[in-house]
């Protein structure tokens, strides 16, 4: 079997999505999800330009060295744009896999290891009980865990709240520019989870995304705060650049620490998954290389009682969200799975097999993936420019988002 064409398919149903679709010469296809968030052209153009030309003529089932190739072969090694590519073509070769098998991927990676996958939903409003009523809807729903964010009183906005349905915020052709204070949100924190145990009981799971906008010594001190509401994991406490940062935070708290959305190779974390400095890492399918690079990851964590706690944003396609489900289910260090629903244009574009239960995803028993891309629909729907937000502190200055 030889490759014969790979199509790289940018669609916009609500927000933007880049696919890579692989074709063989015996008609089996594959797709794999290649979107970065503000910078999807970036990906899109990567593929076009470097990685699709030397794929044409490969053989599909040599995923390790396609991926070693498209690695080594790059000379400039791992960043999020290559490895974004890098994953969309791994993952293809994953579906064709499982389709030649007649077999869904996570029955190639070991079979399922665990009835489901637990996933966690957002609940997200601008006052503390707004947010009680979404918690409870997601309750209802039948999750298990839930991610709690709300504004920050005096801050006209903040990361993750948005009071609509969808929260987007990669929104505008240029960033907008929200403004932060650390001693607002360090004083409110507290107070926002203290209402949802009282309200919610000591045992739903929940957790925090602080999105990397603290020191170490700021988030162990809101660690320390949090302590009394047992979150299941405080999440990106801190830029994650600096690895031996966690040590302070680790010095001073308990509370479970989740990082990892931004890292793209084993590289990034294998300074906080060797010296147990985090309980979870959040890497993903799409951005850290594909499922072979991903299984990578998680094998070393197992060694260190570190836990998978994958990212599952809406910038993350469906095609991402199916891949992560058969690693999700079949690795044994599994720890929850981001969940946040995708829009209904959204779904239409990328059908899929994977189904929500009693607070668990299932892949579905599709041969490879279980997902696709409708090419007819995608092409309705021109990118458009979407850039994410900046953020300041009061004074001006330049801080994390
Ligand atoms: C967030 C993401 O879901 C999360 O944990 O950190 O929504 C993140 O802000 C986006 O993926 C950025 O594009
Ligand atoms: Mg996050």
């Amino acid at each position: 079997m030889r490759i014969t064409e790979a199509r790289v398919i940018v669609t916009c149903p609500g927000r933007n999505f880049v696919t890579l679709k692989i074709v063989t010469d015996e008609g089996v296809t594959g797709v794999g999800d290649a979107t970065l968030n503000g910078r999807e052209l970036a990906v899109a153009a990567y593929l076009t330009e470097h990685v699709v030309p030397v794929l044409i003529g490969r053989d599909p089932a040599r995923i390790e060295d396609t991926w070693q190739y498209l690695y080594q072969g790059a000379y400039w090694r791992r960043g999020p744009v290559t490895m974004s590519a890098i994953a969309a073509v791994d993952t293809a070769l994953w579906d064709i896999k499982g389709k030649i098998a007649g077999l869904p991927v996570y029955q190639l990676l070991g079979g399922r290891s665990r009835a489901g996958v637990t996933v966690y939903a957002h609940a997200q409003a601008v006052s503390i009980e707004s947010v009680l009523s979404e918690i409870s809807s997601c309750v209802d729903l039948g999750y298990q865990a839930v991610r709690v964010q709300t504004g920050i009183p005096g801050l006209e906005s903040t990361y993750g709240v948005s009071g609509q349905a969808f929260y987007e915020p990669a929104s505008a052709a240029l960033p907008a520019e929200n403004v932060w204070s650390t001693a607002h949100y360090l004083d409110h924190v507290p107070r926002v989870f203290a209402a949802v145990r009282a309200e919610f009981g000591p045992t739903l799971r929940l957790l925090h995304d602080v999105h990397h906008r603290l020191t170490p010594i700021e988030a162990a001190r809101l660690g320390r705060s949090l302590e009394p509401y047992h979150l299941t994991w405080m999440e990106d406490p801190v830029p994650a650049e600096l690895q031996e940062g966690f040590r302070l935070i680790r010095q001073h708290t308990t509370t479970p620490i989740a990082v990892g959305e931004v890292f793209n190779s084993i590289w990034d974390c294998q300074e906080l998954i060797t010296g147990q400095l985090i309980d979870y890492i959040r890497t993903s399918v799409v951005h850290a290389g594909g499922i072979t690079h991903l299984r990578r990851i998680f094998d070393l964590a197992a060694l260190y009682h570190v836990r998978s706690g994958s990212h599952g944003a809406t910038d993350l396609s469906p095609v991402c969200m199916a891949a992560a489900l058969h690693v999700d289910l079949a690795i044994p260090n599994f720890g929850l799975q981001e969940y946040m629903r995708h829009t209904p244009e959204t779904d239409e574009v990328f059908p899929h097999s994977y189904h929500f239960e009693d607070g668990y995803l299932h892949p579905g028993e599709e041969p490879g993936l279980g997902v696709d891309i409708d090419e007819e629909l995608a092409g309705r729907y021109p990118y458009r420019p979407a850039a994410l937000p900046v953020n300041r502190l009061q004074d001006g200055t330049v801080h994390s988002w």
